[in-house]
């Protein structure tokens, strides 16, 4: 009956103790913090937690958001010195009256509750930060990936129609990096009571304007759950999903009888129709039924998942998600 997802392909292994967790008989919300604050503390998922990339002015920012199945919700943004920004948005839901704290708020909070600080900036990011810096017209840079399924990426330029072209450093090499801008972690679970659960935490977009906040603690936009219905969960670029609160949007549409993966098509549909795309822009979607159906689908090509359930025989495996459908590759 548990069932764990995580997005992207370093949700792998924080999905695996998400579901170790759930078959160990934790809550789903013990299950999802879990397997988000692994992915904090991994230093090599250059856009969660402690180790990600910082914004356009050098300093890096954290978002967070939780749910459970009884519409409980927390949530911290623009957090500079907290590694585990998901537990503080935990403490949020469980200790304040409040949904949201945000930047030194959300700090002062932190600090009261006993969280230890930590510099959250490491070397590598720094020198990635150096690198950025140097590339001309370095608003229109963005990273991706050198190529599927590959740790490496490049710097890109990206036009105002959302055209790609790798951008070089004056000296003609191109720039490589060891991971993406796109790799917030979205964890959802559905515990062996049945009862669902959320958890999204994320640096947000790489070199992103100082001050800036992405869909990832935006209830209803990056993170929703009703525990009779439906748990979804955002990433991408979080203009897209906080403009047509895309999670909220699923999961409403699941209470209404559509089906998890045709409601996830209509949501993508919905942010296509309404917003300006350019080839630049995805978002992946991922949604638990409250019966334990999940499906994923992203705008484009190159979202991945881990999935776990006993459907799988209670392994973790690895998915492609294409506009399509899915396509299992296991790892
Ligand atoms: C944001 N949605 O801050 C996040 C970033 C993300 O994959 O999910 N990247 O917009």
């Amino acid at each position: 009956m548990p069932v764990s997802l995580a997005t992207w392909k370093h949700g792998f292994q924080p999905n695996r103790i998400s579901y170790e967790a759930l078959l160990a008989g934790s809550p789903a919300l013990d299950a999802v913090e879990a397997g988000a604050k692994y992915c904090e503390a991994d230093i090599t998922c250059m856009s969660v937690g402690r180790g990600g990339l910082p914004d356009a002015t050098g300093i890096l920012t954290l978002d967070a958001s939780i749910m459970d199945h009884e519409g409980n919700c927390g949530s911290v943004a623009f957090v500079q010195r907290y590694e585990h920004v998901i537990s503080i948005a935990r403490r949020v839901m469980e200790k304040t009256p409040h949904v949201m704290l945000a930047g030194t708020g959300a700090e002062a909070f932190a600090e009261r509750e006993g969280f230890p600080q930590t510099e959250l900036l490491t070397e590598k990011a720094k020198a990635y930060y150096s690198e950025w810096l140097k590339q001309p017209d370095r608003l229109q840079v963005r990273l991706r990936r050198a190529s599927e399924g590959e740790h490496e990426y490049v710097f890109v330029h990206v036009d105002e129609n959302g055209k790609e072209t790798e951008a070089h450093e004056q000296n003609g090499r191109i720039s490589r990096l060891a991971e993406a801008s796109h790799d917030t972690i979205g964890v959802l679970a559905m515990d062996s009571a049945g009862h669902l659960a959320g958890a999204c935490t994320t640096s947000g977009l790489a070199f992103k304007l100082h001050g800036r906040v992405g869909d990832s603690p935006i209830i209803g936009a990056g993170l929703y759950v009703d525990g009779k219905v439906a748990a979804a969960v955002a990433t991408g670029d979080g203009e897209l999903m906080m403009r047509a609160c895309s999670a909220f949007h699923v999961v409403e549409m699941v209470r209404q009888g559509v089906e998890p993966g045709e409601a996830l098509e209509r949501a993508l549909k919905r942010i296509r129709q309404d917003h300006h795309l350019t080839p630049d822009k995805q978002c992946g979607l991922m949604v638990i039924r409250a019966d334990g159906v999940w499906a994923a689908r992203s705008l484009r090509p190159g979202f991945q998942l881990a999935a776990a359930s006993s459907q799988l025989q209670d392994k973790n495996v690895l998915h492609d998600v294409t506009k399509r459908g899915i396509t299992v590759t296991t790892i």
